[in-house]
């Protein structure tokens, strides 16, 4: 017992999936170190170690008490190796750790973190920005823009509202997207279902993104097609032409009601059952769903109405300057529309409410001590490619032998 807790220490440690993980939880000072850590590596492009801080951090946010002293918590799986520990003693010891403020203030960090949250720009990029072309701000690159090459065009829109998209959007801002999609939705197709996911369905009250998971319906589900998208204006990757699909006309509906500022269009290939098996076997939190990686005009006011017929800016420096105007009703916003087709629906709702962390223990739990395979698409026995149906998360969680996990406490 531990201040009047019964806490089962070996229950903890042989069940990391069965802890809970709050955003309210009693260690905020010692997990902000090791979150800190995770997220540096992350930046740096070094996702091993970041999940390894991650998945020390998660380990401490399940406590049911606040830790005080190192020998609570020395033997906990989860907390990795010394390194961890050592962090941990010293902000115990001290209330600070030396290698968390020389990490925060290095000027690589902080190079390559203002560079990797422009959209559109990953640690590869940044790292050679850096690197090659002393470029440390975001002000460099369009300072430097006509020589860096710089060829994927969400960067120019990543440059140009680097602002808005580096503020949180709030629950509130997340709704108003949502009202706004659901609009033009329903003049698409008629009782689709429109979910906010990500972290808002985990209980956070901001978030970097708005992730939208769209489903019409088992007659509606071919997705978009290429050539339509393009005529809508929405630059398109890959995927085969087809007929005109509810994400396609509700990519052209908010473009013609003056709501998109840019949107990639992303329809991967079809895949068959036996692909998507081969597809999850990587632990990769990627699916196949056709989406939209999109920025929205998101409305400052539930009044506010955008005007179809705003000019559209193409070259940097005019979106540059349209970027900095803080006065125009609306905030950029950047938006993920996912279509998944019903018989999905529940396994794409539990991955895209994440967190990444969670959803990646739950597929190599599944994968290591179940021998299943599981992805945003379904559950699969391994041998024999059988398919689990479920019609609920509470299902899929009864599919691996798991206590059902409401989404607030998968904050991992
Ligand atoms: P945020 O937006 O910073 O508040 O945090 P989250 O938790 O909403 O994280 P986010 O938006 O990066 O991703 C939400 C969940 O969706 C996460 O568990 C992973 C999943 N997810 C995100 N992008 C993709 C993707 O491209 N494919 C797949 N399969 N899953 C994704
Ligand atoms: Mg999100």
């Amino acid at each position: 017992p531990i201040d009047g807790f019964s806490f089962d220490k070996d229950f903890f440690n042989n069940n990391p999936l069965e802890r809970h993980a709050s955003l309210d939880h009693h260690n905020p000072e010692l997990v902000a170190p090791l979150s800190f850590l995770s997220e540096y590596w992350s930046t740096m492009g070094d996702e091993q170690r970041s999940l390894a801080f991650a998945t020390a951090a998660a380990t401490l946010k399940s406590l049911p008490f606040a830790v005080t002293t190192m020998s609570q918590i020395v033997d906990l799986k989860g907390l990795g190796s010394g390194h961890c520990l050592k962090v941990l003693q010293e902000t115990l010891d001290t209330g600070s750790c030396r290698e968390v403020v020389a990490k925060r203030d290095s000027d690589k960090y902080k190079s390559i973190k203002s560079l990797t949250g422009v959209y559109g720009i990953g640690n590869s990029v940044a790292e050679k920005l850096y690197t090659s072309r002393n470029i440390t701000r975001v002000s460099d690159i369009i300072a430097s823009w006509g020589c860096l090459a710089l060829h994927d065009e969400r960067i120019k829109y990543g440059v140009a509202y680097y602002g808005d998209l580096n503020t949180p959007v709030t629950r509130e801002a997340a709704e108003r997207i949502q009202g706004v999609v659901r609009r033009e939705l329903d003049q698409v197709a008629q009782g689709c279902k429109l979910e906010l996911t990500g972290g808002y369905r985990r209980g956070k009250s901001s978030g970097h993104d708005v992730d939208l998971l769209v489903c019409c319906g088992s007659n509606d589900e071919d997705g978009a097609s290429v050539s339509s998208v393009r005529s809508a204006g929405v630059v398109g990757s890959g995927g085969n032409a087809g007929t005109d699909g509810v994400l396609a006309r509700l990519l052209r509906r908010l473009r013609h009601t003056g709501l998109i500022l840019h949107a990639r269009l992303d329809r991967p290939p079809a895949l068959n059952e036996a692909a998507y098996r081969k597809q999850s076997d990587r632990v990769s939190s990627m699916d196949n769903y056709e989406k939209c990686f999109c920025i929205l005009k998101c409305p400052l006011q539930d009044d506010w109405t955008p005007d179809p017929m705003d000019d559209i800016q193409t070259d940097l420096s005019s979106l540059v300057t349209s970027g900095q105007n803080g006065d125009r009703g609306w905030r950029a916003t950047r938006v993920d529309l996912v279509y998944v087709p019903q018989h999905q629906w529940p396994y794409a709702v539990l991955g895209w409410s994440g967190s990444k962390l969670f959803l990646r223990l739950l597929r190599r739990y599944a994968s290591s001590t179940l021998g299943l395979v599981l992805t945003s698409h379904g559950l699969w026995s391994k041998d024999r490619g059988r398919l689990l149906p479920a019609n609920s998360e509470q299902e899929i969680f009864a599919h691996l032998g798991l206590t059902y996990k409401h989404p607030s406490q998968r904050n991992f």
